[in-house]
């Protein structure tokens, strides 16, 4: 049955199931003389209708809906028996979008439905759908009709479809995997799970993000199943002509996403499910954490020791013992006697105090939390009404039913007295939900669903997004206009409009440094672009070279944290002797002086949807042998890097994909294209620079905001032909943006055999604090004799090292450089 050998690599569930419909009757029906339930496929149409942007067909019987959601977003849902299930979705940011054109053809074998840009076809004799562009390029095509089984268990169905896998065809997406990029070969699954110490291959994990890509002959399009009962995937594992997705309940309803850009895929995915909030400055600045820095005095020292080292640090992170007896919003008064001054103490320092917050409440008439919850009938009932009861840290516990909104937003308000305290960011654990022993909630638990009700088969998915999305809300409001930050180990899609991720309790392994390179390009593409790993890795000891590495990766993290489990020795960047402090500072400094572009990548995807890390595949996804390239990704669209991934490693080879290339740590110029040979130094790492690019620098500060910019500093690095650069700025921790209180800065720049020119437009109302530019020419091809700025003479000068500087007003339009 399995003709793919790459199959053997999948971690199937052996306890459980793997997917297979035989296995599923096996496990389900455990009664084996019940009349045999059959899989059902639509069969011919037989009439059809429309409504507004919705067209119906049927064959009689089953009806299947074609939604047209935007002009390049179409919507398939089926209905078995005619009826479809209520229209509720929890990804979804909002429900109506623009379209321009729509309508139906009849033609003699088929009706095509279409926009502006896609069409979709139906068959009349046998009811398969498929996409394809205006011109009648095809993208996806059903391999068999949509089709189901009855769950006489539960009740509803078992619901499929299968697609055509093309020859060549690559798969990518689906969230937080721990495989390579390319998902050609693999079956996965959906259901987040607490997997601590997870291993290569190692499915399902802690998030869902039942959303793929497909690359086909180097054009993309999207499928975006939504669907939070258990989903599976199949990227021609089974069968190497097919690709199908699968779910245990729920409904048969999924988006397809035209591109053929991969990038404009990830940004309409995006359209759909929205895009990060703009986080803070300091949430993107350097984090310590531990498991668990107490009590208060050991909280201080580790604040004293990066002051002292001058190794910057925006935030420390109070794990589960700052808790009384690990009840959620309380503290222990023996260890953090003065939870308030400490924190101000911090703060005064520029440090951040982050917190954990988990779902379990301790069960305990004494606590106010468990007795509000009670009283209130927050917490989740089993299938016969007992109270779901599990043991987590603090021993016995209930848990809130985040679908409930009004649990959520009761949840929200208990953050009241912490953010009282003076806690500014928050971390929501174990929501998967994890429970000691069984791993997670019977299927019989009920959840509220938003008034739609369902088990925790339904439900389990989005627990996790439902209580980090309460957390965001209940902060929002605390806050006044400053901007929350929290982070969140389970998700599904759409938990981007609430929340950063961290990819759980990875490991202390080289092997896991490389997955987390996977890990954090695939839940950028798939939705996720805030997201980190625990630099160091979460158990296990890392030697300085492995810390030091990965801490140079973590500098190319859009998250960048130290976390570490508690049996482990110290993890601070200091911990393993002074040569590697020293590269860890450096390191880290890096990330301070890229702040302002990196800020500019945040406002990217908050404003347009765009990718943070792009790996080589987006970045050229029409050339072939990039499809399995895994190792070098861009930041943003201006930077590109290749982690090093193995101890004692001298050199790497990178690919650059077209275009000129600046080797960060000494201005070298590279041609790209091709792979090229580069040293790697234990203090260096793979680290371009596209040619074209305006990169703006702030001055090392021990934290975001420490030093007022006298004068941005701009990085222009030089290459022949029209680039364009953007650099946005704004209040770094208000939500006045969403006033238009920010500036976007946009380069244009021009370069020539003997001139280059660089243009800049102004949007927003926001006003700078500094007045300057200081410009760094860097590469240019000729010697300068003469520089005019909006047509006035400018003064330019020269360094030792023959680098060019040039101090202008701001607000200039236009500085023409000729040689
Ligand atoms: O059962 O709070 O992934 O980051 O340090 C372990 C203790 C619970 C798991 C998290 C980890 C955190 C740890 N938590």
């Amino acid at each position: 049955m399995l003709e793919d050998d790459n199959l053997n690599q999948t971690t199937l569930n052996e306890e459980e199931n793997d997917g297979t419909l035989e296995s599923m009757h096996h496990v389900n029906n455990p009664v084996l003389d019940l009349p045999k339930i059959e899989k059902k496929y639509l069969e011919n149409v037989v009439s059809h209708n429309q409504n507004d942007k919705s067209y119906y067909f049927s064959d009689g019987k089953a009806t299947v809906e074609i939604k047209i959601v935007t002009d390049e977003i179409v919507r398939v849902r089926l209905a078995p028996q005619g009826t479809f299930l209520e229209d509720f979705s929890y990804a979804l940011a909002k429900k109506d979008h623009r379209v321009s054109i729509h309508q139906c053809k009849e033609e003699e074998d088929h009706y095509s439905v279409h926009t502006n840009t896609i069409s979709c076809r139906i068959n009349k004799e046998d009811f398969l759908i498929s996409f394809s562009d205006r011109a009648g390029k095809l993208f996806n095509a059903d391999q068999a009709p949509m089709h189901w089984e009855e769950n006489p268990d539960f009740g509803g169905y078992y619901v499929y479809s299968t697609k055509i896998a093309f020859e060549n065809e690559a798969f990518y997406g689906l969230g937080d995997k721990a495989t390579k990029l390319n998902l050609r070969g693999k079956r996965l699954k959906n259901w987040n799970s607490d997997t601590y110490a997870f291993a290569y291959d190692q499915d399902p994990l802690y998030k869902t993000i039942p959303f793929y890509i497909g690359l086909k002959d180097g054009e993309a399009y999207g499928i975006f199943f939504d669907n939070t009962f258990k989903t599976y995937f199949d990227f021609a594992a089974e069968d190497q002509g097919k690709t199908s997705f699968w779910s245990e309940g729920g409904e048969l309803q999924y988006y397809y996403i035209h591109g053929p850009h991969i990038i404009d895929v990830i940004r309409r995915y995006h359209t759909l499910t929205g895009t990060h909030y703009l986080p803070p400055l300091w949430a993107i600045g350097y984090h310590q954490c531990r498991w668990s820095y107490y009590p208060e005095a050991n909280v201080r020292k580790v604040a004293e020791e990066f002051r002292k080292r001058q190794i910057p640090c925006d935030a420390i992170y109070l794990d589960i013992d700052y808790m009384d007896g690990y009840r959620c919003f309380t503290w222990n008064k023996q260890y953090f006697p003065n939870p308030k001054k400490m924190i101000a103490d911090l703060a005064n320092e520029g440090f951040k105090t982050v917190v954990m917050i988990d779902p379990g409440i301790k069960v305990d008439e004494n606590y106010w939390v468990f007795r509000e919850g009670k009283e209130n009938r927050y917490f989740c009932r089993r299938g016969d009404d007992y109270f779901m009861e599990g043991f987590v840290w603090p021993g016995r516990c209930q848990f809130p039913d985040f679908t409930n909104p009004e649990v959520r937003q009761w949840w929200g308000t208990l953050y009241q007295g912490l953010v009282e305290d003076g806690v500014a960011g928050f971390w929501n654990d174990m929501n998967e939900p994890a429970v000691f022993g069984r791993g997670t909630f019977p299927d019989d638990v009920r959840h509220q669903y938003d008034g739609h009700r369902g088990s925790h088969r339904k439900a389990h998915n989005v627990y996790g997004m439902q209580m980090v999305r309460a957390t965001y809300d209940g902060l929002k409001k605390l806050y006044k206009n400053k901007r929350p930050f929290t982070i969140t180990r389970a998700a599904y899609a759409g938990t981007q409009r609430y929340s950063s991720v961290w990819t759980g309790d990875n490991l202390a392994s080289w092997e896991h440094l490389k997955l987390g390179t996977l890990q954090l390009q695939r839940l950028s593409t798939s939705g996720m672009s805030f997201c980190g790993t625990d630099i160091g890795g979460f158990t296990g000891e890392p030697d300085g070279e492995l810390f030091t590495r990965w801490m140079q990766f973590g500098v190319f993290s859009p998250f960048m944290r130290v976390h570490s489990a508690g049996d482990t020795r110290d993890r601070e960047p200091w911990s393993f002797g002074e040569d590697w402090e020293k590269i860890n500072k450096k390191f880290i400094e890096l990330r301070y002086q890229l702040l302002p572009y990196i800020y500019t990548c945040f406002w990217e995807q908050t404003k347009y949807g765009y990718p943070i890390l792009r790996p080589i595949s987006m970045v050229e996804q029409h050339i072939p042998t990039n499809w399995q390239r895994e190792e070098e990704f861009c930041f943003g669209d201006k930077i590109l890097v290749s982690p090093v991934l193995q101890p004692g490693q001298k050199s790497k080879i990178v690919y650059l994909p077209a275009g000129d290339w600046f080797y960060y740590f000494n201005n070298a110029v590279y041609v790209g294209g091709k792979e090229h040979t580069i040293a790697t130094p234990l203090d260096e790492m793979p680290l371009f620079i596209r040619g074209g690019s305006v990169i703006p620098e702030y001055p090392v500060m021990q934290y975001t905001g420490e030093k007022k910019v006298e004068e941005l500093q701009l990085n222009i690095y030089f290459s022949e032909g029209v680039h364009r650069s953007y650099v946005y700025s704004d209040h770094g921790d208000t939500f006045a943006y969403e006033q238009d209180i920010y500036l976007e800065k946009c380069f244009t720049v021009s370069g020539l055999k003997d001139s280059l020119s660089i243009k800049q437009t102004r949007d927003g109302l926001f006003t700078e604090r500094y007045e300057e530019y200081k410009l760094q020419l860097i590469g240019l091809p000729f010697r300068v004799k003469k520089v005019k700025t909006d047509g006035i003479d400018t003064k330019i000068q020269q360094d030792e090292q023959g680098r060019y500087w040039i101090n202008v007003a701001r607000e200039f339009d236009n500085i023409l450089i000729e040689g």
